[in-house]
């Protein structure tokens, strides 16, 4: 194959449509631990499985690819395109670097573009569309990482969480700015920052307000109703609300609702919501 499009299972989706017979779509997957067992966040995992053992286990964390698992999709197509789960917060995406770095010094004309998402979860499945897209439209390599690079800089990540106890106990986030999480009714609506770390934007309290608030940030910053993807822990409810708040302003947009990957479920955890969407830079 020509082609192929390599994630980690920071990005959610599973499975992507045009895989195997335009390209290869290939998901790293990270591993989750629940005290002694392993869960590989492959499409095996079962996500209510391993939900529910989680919400009883008392040491719980994440573990990155390694660089050999990177380096083995790597060799299933010519070019590639990688994306990975911010690298600010993870080794995933130094485990591809140094895939990629192996993989060019035994193949010196295999072209892999590696790509720092910044973010998870929904903002990776909005790169992943462009690159295929681009490979649709029959684009050479260069032009699209040009174009994928050009994107990425108009693709943006909101969240709204329930709980940040998962991502404080593994020092994701301070315990400083995560302060007041936890304590019941308070919904926490932040974004992926530039430098790809958890910002915190607001507290809120009261069933739709965090959600209604992640609308008007998406107004605020520009959204001109293009295009969306929400990923969602158990909260189809208010993905749903999301959808319609979003439609009322923008009736065509495109939204796609699917449930979290095992990685974005074990962080965001229950409740937790991520949307993905692309902006209008403001001249
Ligand atoms: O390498 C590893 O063990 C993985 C560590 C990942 C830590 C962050 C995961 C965040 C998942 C939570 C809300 C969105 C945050 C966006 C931040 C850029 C989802």
């Amino acid at each position: 194959m020509k082609y192929g499009i390599v994630v980690d299972s920071g990005c959610d989706l599973r499975m992507l449509e045009g895989d195997g017979k335009e390209f290869y779509y290939r998901q790293a997957p990270l591993c989750l631990r629940l005290d002694e067992s392993e869960w590989i966040d492959d499409s095996s995992l079962d996500t209510k499985a391993f939900m529910q053992e989680m919400s009883t286990c008392t040491h719980s964390g994440s573990a990155a690819p390694s660089p050999g698992q990177w380096y083995q999709f790597f060799m299933e197509a010519e070019e590639i395109f990688a994306l990975t789960i911010t690298g600010t917060l993870s080794g995933s995406h130094n485990s591809a670097a140094i895939a990629r770095q192996m993989a060019l010094e035994k193949y010196p004309d295999k072209k892999i573009f590696l790509l720092d998402s910044k973010s998870t979860g929904p903002e990776m499945i909005l790169l992943v569309y462009k690159i295929r897209e681009c490979i649709r439209k029959g684009m050479t390599y260069e032009e699209i990482t040009k174009e994928v690079t050009a994107y990425h800089q108009k693709t943006r990540l909101l969240f709204v969480l329930e709980s940040l106890d998962n991502l404080i106990k593994n020092g994701r986030v301070s315990k400083i700015q995560g302060v007041m999480a936890g304590v019941l009714g308070i919904r926490i609506l932040g974004r992926a920052s530039e430098e790809g770390t958890l910002e915190i934007l607001k507290k809120c309290r009261g069933k739709q307000s965090a959600y209604d608030k992640l609308v008007q940030q998406m107004l605020a910053d520009n959204f001109q109703g293009t295009k969306v993807v929400i990923s969602q822990c158990f909260q189809e409810e208010m993905a749903q609300y999301l959808c319609k708040k979003i439609r009322q302003s923008f009736p065509a947009c495109q939204i796609e609702i699917i449930p979290t990957s095992g990685l974005c479920s074990y962080y965001a955890e229950r409740g937790g919501i991520l949307l993905g969407y692309d902006i209008v830079e403001k001249v």
